[in-house]
């Protein structure tokens, strides 16, 4: 078998990335390891930067997402019982995020990619790419026990944090950078309606919350939990009085309650490999870097890798032009860095860390009250959520 580009993983990294090469005229294998019921089952983000909708647009999309995405012009801190609303659209000349589930995202593209005839693999087995440090990379795998390769131009690992493509690049630990956080978020999906007309992140002692939704009858909720934490030892009761005791009061009181549709619990990691490129394997996504989902960046930052990377192939088949393809690593990763700042910042900024001093508990509190008092500090809160340039 032969054809332009291979893609590992369909997630919403390389379903995306598939559907602009094939619209452009390039033509992809998308190999994914887990079956398509599963990958469209998995909850994962809810905010979607302009941009990013913008790109989905782009790639015929943006339909559902348009019409039943709601639009946030604010989300909302809350410190210690205050809250301040954090004005976006004003803050930033009108732009906004929406709220739509990485599930619609990845049920849409799916979809798409029926609809095109696009070659999508699901539950291919033992996929490694090969021959990417010269001109003919090709990637075996297996398909029902057959043993099969895919002879390509280009392969792109868009296989997220345990995929095999980071692993299969030449491995200079001194390259990646890594902070693993002491704890996790503890989430629970409920059909209630939200705490909350817009988002509130919630700074308490007893640790952040997150009140976010899917829509005015689908609530998303986070609690920060220990790293090992079980989501089995949270039963629901458990789980909701957790919650108010971390909102202010105001919100708390009027906390919808129900049966848990869906509750896990995901690391927190910060995490970004040195080069994105490695010969003719090219890394998008999760699979060349991992933010805290404070920033509410993971999937966004999947976006402007896809972005930068269905640009430089299409100028490598249709223009002979290398440029794109050289500069790839340095450009996503510049944003990447950018993005790791502000997840960091407001992991920093949000969470209760347990062996934190008292030194750095009260910085916390000054830089809340600092943003409480600074417009300009509101200002590049508001331009990093809505989204960095591309
Ligand atoms: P993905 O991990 O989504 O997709 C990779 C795909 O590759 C998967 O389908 C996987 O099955 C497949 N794969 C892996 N190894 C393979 C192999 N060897 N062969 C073939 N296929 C293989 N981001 C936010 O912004 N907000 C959030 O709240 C948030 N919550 C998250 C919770 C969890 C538990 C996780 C893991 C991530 C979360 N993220 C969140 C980040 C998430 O949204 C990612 O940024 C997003 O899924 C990135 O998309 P991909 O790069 O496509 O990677
Ligand atoms: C979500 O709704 O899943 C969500 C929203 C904002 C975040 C993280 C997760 O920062």
């Amino acid at each position: 078998m032969r054809t332009q580009v291979v893609i590992i993983g369909a997630g919403p990294a390389g379903l995306l990335l598939s559907q602009l090469l094939d619209l452009a005229g390039i033509d992809s294998v998308v190999l994914e390891k887990r079956s398509r019921a599963y990958v469209e089952s998995r909850i994962r983000a809810g905010v979607l930067e302009d941009q990013f909708q913008e790109l989905l647009r782009r790639a015929g999309v943006g339909a559902r997402m348009d019409r039943d995405g709601e639009i946030h012009d604010g989300m909302n801190l809350a410190f210690d019982g205050r809250m301040l609303r954090i004005d976006l659209a004003g803050l930033t000349g009108g732009r906004t995020v929406r709220i739509w589930g990485q599930t619609e995202v990845t049920r849409d593209l799916f979809e798409a990619r029926e609809a095109r005839g696009g070659a999508v693999l699901d539950c291919a087995e033992d996929v490694i790419p090969r021959g990417f440090d010269g001109e003919a990379p090709y990637v075996t795998f297996s398909c029902g026990g057959a043993s099969q390769r895919i002879d390509c131009d280009f392969i792109a690992g868009c296989d997220g944090f345990h995929g095999v493509s980071r692993a299969s690049a030449p491995n200079d630990r001194s390259e990646t950078s890594e902070r693993v956080y002491p704890f996790g978020w503890l989430g629970v999906l409920s059909e209630t309606a939200p705490v909350a007309s817009e988002l509130v992140y919630a700074y308490s002692p007893r640790g952040f919350a997150l009140c976010s939704m899917r829509s005015q009858s689908l609530s998303r909720y986070y609690l920060q939990v220990p790293a090992a934490t079980n989501p089995d030892d949270w039963p629901d009761d458990r789980f909701w009085d957790e919650l108010r005791a971390r909102l202010p009061e105001a919100l708390a009181d009027g906390l919808e309650t129900g049966p848990s549709i869906e509750k896990s619990v995901a690391p927190l990691r910060s995490f970004a490999v040195g080069a994105m490129r490695h010969g003719r394997l090219f890394l998008a996504g999760d699979a060349a870097h991992i933010v805290p989902p404070t920033g509410a960046k993971g999937l966004n930052l999947a976006g402007s890798d896809v972005h930068y990377l269905s640009e430089a192939l299409i100028q490598w088949y249709f223009n002979g032009d290398p440029v794109a393809l050289d500069t790839y690593s340095d450009r996503a990763l510049a944003r990447v860095w950018k993005s790791q700042r502000f997840s960091w910042w407001m992991t920093r900024l949000m969470h209760s860390f347990p062996d934190d001093p008292p030194f750095n508990r009260r910085l916390q509190r000054a830089e809340f009250e600092m943003l409480e008092e600074s417009q300009a500090a509101q200002i590049v809160l508001a331009e990093n959520y809505v989204g960095l340039p591309y």
